[in-house]
């Protein structure tokens, strides 16, 4: 169903963003600033409505799973939560709505009662938050290693998603997802710089500790997914990284499935002048 031009949600100074989204079949499993922003205008990103279209029905035989995300171009957490659900290995299909139609409000209510996006459905089951998604799929996919085996390194793990999932404001809204963006030199204020700077220590710590090339070992995992949007971020606005942070995220544009992301993202057709950065 053809919608109208996406809305323009939210205005936001100097903020290079935009809000979109639609509904298109997945493909089957393989492994903000608080900061003052750039002084230049913000890089602004363009968008029209996608079509909305139903969920492609799953295999016979396979447990239904519905994963429930927006704009592949601006949705880090739908991104991480699609990336969590490709590591788990379970079979979904995606299904893509406009976050601000009011066309679907009550579906999404339906789908998910935060009426944020990702929420996965499966087997009757219905779960949202991208945390409770990972530690859902970890449940019923145990043996895709979302989570370490090892105690120790699975309260690691945990502890770091964790604060992707709360922090890092000022890094999450100076430089908002954008996947289609790039820009050259972009400036990073202090806040910003300052998550920069965690993010990277983190990350150090993790492959130091756990050997890499991913941050708990040899397979990316559910810490993976959560940073990933990271990664992409500092390739879109051209962070300046030390060569192991520079590796690994070259090893995590690398998965296929962030290639599959990354070129479906490239796809829609939304233009929005302006996004919410907290989207
Ligand atoms: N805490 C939530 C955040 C989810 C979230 O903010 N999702 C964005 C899209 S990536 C959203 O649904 N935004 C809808 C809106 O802003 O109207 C989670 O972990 O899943």
């Amino acid at each position: 169903m053809a919608k109208a031009a996406a809305k323009v949600v939210k205005k936001v100074a100097a903020k290079p963003v935009a809000k979109p989204v639609a509904v298109r079949p997945a493909a089957k499993a393989s492994p903000k600033p608080v900061a003052k922003v750039a002084a230049k205008p913000a890089p602004k990103a363009s968008v029209k409505a996608v079509p909305k279209v139903a969920p492609k029905a799953v295999a016979k035989g396979k447990p239904e799973a519905v994963l429930t995300i927006s704009s592949k171009n601006y949705g880090a957490w739908a991104l991480r939560g699609w990336l969590l659900a490709k590591l788990s290995g379970l079979e979904f299909t995606e299904k893509i709505v406009p976050p601000d139609d009011p066309d679907m409000k009550a579906e999404m209510l339906l789908l998910s009662p935060s009426m944020l996006v990702p929420s996965l459905m499966h087997n009757g089951i219905k779960v949202w938050d991208t945390l409770a998604i990972g530690e859902y799929l970890n449940e019923i996919k145990p043996k895709a290693g979302l989570l370490p085996a090892d105690a120790k390194a699975r309260a690691h793990c945990r502890a770091i998603s964790g604060e992707m999932h709360s922090g890092f404001s000022a890094l999450r809204a100076a430089l908002p997802m954008n996947i289609k963006g790039k820009f050259p030199n972009f400036k990073v204020w202090a806040r910003a710089q300052a998550d920069i700077d965690h993010i990277v220590s983190i990350w150090k710590n993790c492959l130091s500790t756990y050997g890499g090339p991913y941050l708990f070992g040899t397979a990316p995992c559910a810490a993976d997914a959560m940073y990933a949007p990271v990664v992409k971020r500092f390739m879109t606005y051209d962070v300046k990284l030390d060569k192991a942070s520079a590796d690994y995220c070259k090893r995590i544009m690398a998965l296929p499935a962030m290639a599959e992301w990354i070129a479906a993202a490239a796809l829609e057709p939304e233009e929005i002048d302006e996004l919410d950065a907290e989207f």
